[in-house]
């Protein structure tokens, strides 16, 4: 809905000024039993532009809770980064799986 000012400009409700963030979007790897640590480690380091400490750091949680974030991002980067992190398993063909989930 839009309003008439007495200088016949049109009003903005705040709603339509009010800068948006987007909304974030958590990527995740989950554990298996048979893609190589190594293997995690380096995936991690390559598309979630961590150390090799940091990253190893994550794959060790994956490795012993099932689960852990790589890294939070709005939604298109986060899709982006699943998906490579999915091609390059693939390719190697190792299962690892991520996935993507609001933060
Ligand atoms: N559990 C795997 C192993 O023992 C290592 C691993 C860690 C696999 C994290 C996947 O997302 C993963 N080789």
């Amino acid at each position: 809905m839009t309003h008439i000012r007495p200088t016949g400009d049109t009003a903005i409700k705040p709603s339509e000024v009010k800068p948006k963030l987007p909304s974030m979007y958590k990527v995740l790897l989950i554990n298996d039993d048979y893609t190589p640590m190594e293997f995690v480690v380096e995936t991690i380091q390559r598309f979630f532009n961590k150390s090799r400490e940091q990253a190893t750091q994550i794959m060790l949680k994956v490795h012993t809770e099932g689960v852990g974030i790589c890294g939070v991002y709005p939604q298109d980067i986060a899709e982006t980064k699943m998906n490579q992190v999915l091609n390059h398993a693939r390719e190697s063909q190792h299962p690892l799986q991520c996935m993507v989930e609001p933060a």
